[in-house]
């Protein structure tokens, strides 16, 4: 028998909240069809990629006069891309509903992520076995992946496997790629006859997939509170001691939501956004001058102490930097078959070639870094292409430049102070957290809604969980077609549709909030320790959402 800890134990008799539409009964619903639906934008192209289901209305769920009967149907699902607290709860809803709905479903889950569908790799899932994963982190419960679901071929693979399986359904829990697959899937399956659905669900701990269908997507909320734990400890530690300047990086592979709105709950002294970085076009010497500048004023208060939070991504943000990464990108793509790259027999050998084809800019910029920035650089790419930003050290990079920066002022007489500095980097610590009740009834509500979106027969559409700064019982359950969220962009140098990446709005209320506060928090100690995720207790404190959704709400209504 597996030992489980208290809290464990206490969590898993955990029972969701579902928004009051859905929990009438998954054969009690009434579906009300909006208007017909545009993407964001390249209208025309979209339209022309997706003619089978480009257009689809905007859904939502309200409780019908008549329970019907459904009809068997067995569903398969895939959990994709990184992990994010609460994944096993949407497949909790999932399951939950597939049974309620009739109970000779099935609900297969395919291993390792979307791999699995091409490789016919599955469980059945049972009551026994998903009974152990309620209200649980991580996405052990049938592992994840990245691999990209897009080829002809993978399509194809996939079909065979659900036909074995009779499966009538795919649900993909995954960000905004792992979504866009689901839409050219949703698409390919229509176009070929195959009558077998799609339905995504909006995740990603970067909290980058949101539009004005999507509030937010799950994980973010857990994730921060998570990483803003951390930090108000750190702070409680150097305000202590006094001693250390605390630069902690904060995961987010490219916005800064995530690093914003762990500033927003914990007011360091410092929190870069890389979306402000890029706006106001900041080299990285700049970056270093202005966090050097509230280090020295900070020493002639006699504090030589503070915490800086840098989001994860910043690096690609800062404009000599960005265009330096994309050389390097194209060189290496472009030596992915040649054979003296192929066959070089060192890893120094390898950078040499790369370095040697940099240009004459980049060549400047990426010979001015430390050689372990340089190697983390030159690392391999992920699947979809990116430099694995979380393994690029740019806190060390920052305290060296700091540091340099600070002896010089130091010997002009322009600093009195002493710099000793701490390196953190909060991601894997919160993508797998118990998730917080937020993230648990909020997962729960859109496993279960999918099944809702498949039982009225759609297909392209991601599940969707509304009016989220409410008590669940108020939240609005629906679905979003999935071309309403997508454009054309540039991918491996080609035009592709894709769903659009919403990045931090610096005319938005969560980053205007930070632009009020900085000076007042740079030189001033207004720290905030919000302590644990709190599971049980008043609700004023374990239902509370994130600042975020918060400030946008009230901005919603402040100008309706
Ligand atoms: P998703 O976009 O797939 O949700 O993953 C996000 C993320 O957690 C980023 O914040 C981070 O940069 C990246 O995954 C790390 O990836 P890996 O788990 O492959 O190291």
């Amino acid at each position: 028998m597996r030992k489980l800890s208290p809290l464990q134990i206490e969590r898993l008799k955990y029972q969701p909240k579902l928004p009051s539409s859905l929990s009438q009964g998954i054969n009690s619903l009434e579906m009300v069809e909006g208007e017909a639906t545009q993407s964001v934008r390249d209208q025309e192209q979209i339209k022309e990629l997706f003619k089978n289901t480009y257009g689809k209305p905007v859904v939502t769920f309200k409780v019908s006069g008549s329970a019907s009967t459904s009809s068997q149907k067995n569903v398969g699902v895939i959990l994709s891309g990184g992990q994010a607290p609460g994944g096993h709860n949407v497949i909790a809803g999932l399951y939950d509903a597939l049974k309620q709905a009739n109970s000779s479903n099935k609900l297969y889950g395919f291993l390792g992520g979307p791999s699995g569908i091409i490789d016919g790799k599955y469980i059945e899932f049972t009551d026994e076995f998903m009974d152990q994963y309620r209200n649980t982190g991580g996405f052990d419960i049938i592992g994840s992946g990245r691999t990209k679901l897009e080829t002809e071929e993978q399509f194809q693979k996939s079909l065979e496997v659900c036909r074995k399986l009779n499966i009538s359904a795919v649900v993909i829990i995954g960000g905004d790629d792992s979504n866009t697959n689901a839409a050219l899937l949703a698409e390919w399956f229509v176009k070929n006859n195959t009558d077998i659905q799609v339905i995504g669900c909006p995740k990603t701990i970067d909290g980058d997939l949101k539009n004005e269908q999507i509030e937010i997507s799950f994980g973010f909320d857990t994730a921060t509170k998570t990483y803003a734990e951390l930090i108000g400890n750190i702070q409680r530690d150097a305000n202590s001691a006094k001693k250390y300047w605390h630069f902690i990086k904060i995961m987010g592979r490219s916005a800064s939501h995530v690093a914003l709105e762990a500033a927003l709950q914990t007011q360091p002294n410092i929190t870069l956004i890389s979306e402000e970085v890029e706006a106001k076009k900041m080299s990285l010497e700049s970056i270093v001058n202005y966090m050097s500048d509230i280090i020295v004023k900070r020493a002639d208060m006699g504090k030589n102490f503070g915490i800086a939070v840098i989001p994860e991504g910043l690096i690609e943000f800062i404009p000599e930097m960005k265009s330096m990464i994309a050389n390097l990108n194209d060189i290496m793509a472009s030596l992915e078959t040649d054979p003296d790259f192929v066959n070089a027999t060192t890893i120094r050998d390898k950078f040499d070639i790369v370095e040697n084809r940099l240009d004459e800019d980049s060549a400047k910029v990426y010979n001015s870094l430390p050689a372990i920035i340089k190697g983390q650089l030159l690392a391999d790419r992920d699947p979809h292409g990116n430099v694995q930003v979380s393994k690029i050290e740019t806190e060390k990079l920052l305290i060296e430049m700091i540091s340099t920066r600070l002896d010089e002022l130091k010997s002009q007489g322009d600093y009195i102070g002493k710099f000793s500095a701490q390196s953190h980097f909060f991601g894997y610590e919160g993508r797998c957290a118990f998730p917080s009740n937020f993230d648990a009834d909020y997962c729960y509500s859109l496993g279960y809604n999918a099944f809702a979106l498949i039982n009225n027969g759609l297909t392209g559409y991601l599940s969707s969980v509304r009016n989220l700064t409410q008590p669940a019982s108020e939240w609005v359950a629906g679905g979003v077609p999935l071309t309403m969220m997508m454009n054309m962009e540039k991918r491996h140098g080609e035009m592709k549709p894709v769903i659009q990446k919403a990045l931090v709005r610096l005319d938005g209320p969560v980053f205007k909030q930070l632009e009020e506060n900085r000076e007042d928090w740079a030189l001033n100690d207004r720290y905030l320790f919000p302590g644990a995720i709190q599971y049980f207790g008043p609700s004023s404190v374990c239902d509370l959402t994130t600042c975020t959704l918060q400030l946008e709400r009230a901005k919603e209504l402040a100008s309706v």
